[in-house]
């Protein structure tokens, strides 16, 4: 196990955050809480995903943690690390199975147990709306590529806040609506698996924007008070090479992979370079439903997208490699700096809004030492070296809420299966029991020094 220098001002702390800051984990429902045949759920899309064998390791989501019997113990995990705040997914397919109709109560009571769990040990509930996981009726009517699924999921947030809302005040609409439409329905590497190109990434986009704004708004019109808003993974795009088509390249991935989400809600437009390629779903008072004043987005970052001109791929545009000298075993770039890139391009972007980091972190190959601990340096130190970003982000007058590391427990990496593990927590899916890493150690002494 190789030890990594930190720098002096980092080991003691000495970088403040403000108070009140927020601090946690997020984890996504199906990620983590198995049960997927329990208690009148029903199926979603990743379920048929998986049991099509679409699943690098050919694990599956069965039981994932087990989180659905053993929430408890996980919120212990989380008190014990003095998280103030939380960011967990609801399950659409628990609440109403077949996407629209009938509710299912038992999948609210679930959330109303794991909400008192998590107000009791003292910590905020954010919740989440949609993390991928569509019930499989609303797929087999076209799913996020027909505009008719923009009712069914204000409904189902309607059904949600009225459950919920007297004790959850957060509510983000969406996690990370460009993975879902590119990998979903543009490439199929993702459920429900299709390859519907460039029309059906911006129709997937379109469609969870007016999905989101919808959402939104049917919230609003019943509660007072919340704090609203949503999940994107902002990256800044950056060329492979200095070519002028690489350049290009980088431009278009850019409107793609962060504009449509973050132009559409922040600012009701639609980014030129796209203009006319979404010019036939774009219908008259789409974009004033897409445009919302929301109080908080959540930004996640893994690494920047360094993009090359590549035919054959949605808009010529593909992954390069930005040669750095770390690489996760997603095989991702680790690029600190560029956390700090986006968030004071973000600032002088939109002018500034609130925004928290609502998920960052890192899979690594975990050993466990014979005495039963997991010393995962690499990712003690990727998240330690992000946090640090933040904080030079906020000294530079970025306007950031709170960091919650993704994540916080091992857990289902959709198609990657359970090989790839992001936790701070280790899960031995054999036994269910959890570790806290040394990560998990490291991100409770920042918390508990509010400084890095
Ligand atoms: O596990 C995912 C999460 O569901 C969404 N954001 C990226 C994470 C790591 O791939």
């Amino acid at each position: 196990m190789t030890t990594v220098p930190l720098p002096s001002a980092a080991a003691k702390g000495t970088r403040r955050f403000p108070k009140g800051f927020l601090w946690g984990a997020s984890t996504s429902a199906y990620q983590i809480e198995g049960a997927t045949e329990e208690d009148g759920r029903g199926p979603d899309i990743w379920d048929t995903f998986t049991k099509a064998g679409k699943i690098q390791d050919g694990t599956n989501a069965r039981v994932a943690c087990d989180h659905y019997h053993r929430y408890k113990e996980d919120v212990a995990i989380m008190k014990a690390a003095g998280f103030n705040a939380y960011r967990f997914s609801i399950a659409w397919p628990r609440i109403i199975p077949a996407g629209t109709g009938a509710v299912n109560s038992k999948g609210l009571d679930f959330y109303d147990r794991l909400v008192d769990e998590i107000l009791k040990a003292g910590i905020r509930p954010m919740g989440c709306l949609y993390h991928w996981d569509l019930p499989q009726p609303l797929e087999d009517k076209g799913g996020w590529q027909g505009r008719e699924i923009v009712g069914p999921f204000a409904d189902y947030a309607r059904v949600v806040t009225k459950r919920l809302g007297d004790r959850v005040k957060d509510w983000m609409m969406l996690n990370e609506p460009n993975v879902v439409a590119i990998f979903g329905y543009g490439v199929g590497e993702h459920a429900p698996g299709l390859h519907l190109g460039e029309q059906g990434i911006l129709r997937a986009l379109h469609h969870q924007n007016l999905a989101q704004g919808s959402a939104l708004r049917a919230i609003a019109a019943e509660h007072k008070g919340m704090t609203l808003g949503t999940v994107t993974n902002i990256q800044p795009s950056r060329p492979d090479s200095d070519s002028e088509k690489d350049r290009a390249a980088a431009i278009r991935w850019d409107a793609v992979w962060n504009r449509v989400t973050v132009d559409g809600l922040l600012r009701g437009a639609v980014p030129d370079v796209l203009a006319e390629k979404m010019a036939g779903m774009v219908k008259p008072g789409d974009m004033e439903l897409a445009k919302y004043p929301i109080d908080l987005l959540g930004i996640n970052y893994y690494s920047r997208c360094t993009m090359k001109h590549e035919e054959g791929h949605p808009f010529d545009a593909w992954w390069g490699d930005p040669k750095v000298d770390r690489y996760t075993f997603m095989g991702w770039p680790v690029q600190p700096d560029g956390l700090y890139d986006l968030l004071m391009e973000f600032k002088h972007l939109y002018g500034n809004p609130a925004v928290y980091i609502a998920e960052n972190g890192a899979a690594y190959e975990d050993t466990v030492a014979p005495d039963g601990s997991v010393h995962d340096v690499e990712r003690t130190r990727f998240i330690r070296e992000h946090i640090e970003q933040v904080h030079r982000a906020l000294t530079d007058g970025a306007n950031i809420k709170g960091y919650l590391a993704w994540s916080l427990l091992d857990n289902f990496e959709w198609a990657f299966g359970l090989a790839k593990r992001f936790g701070i927590v280790r899960v031995d899916y054999e036994t269910q029991k959890r570790t806290p890493k040394d990560s998990y150690k490291m991100l409770a002494e920042v918390i508990r020094n509010n400084a890095v």
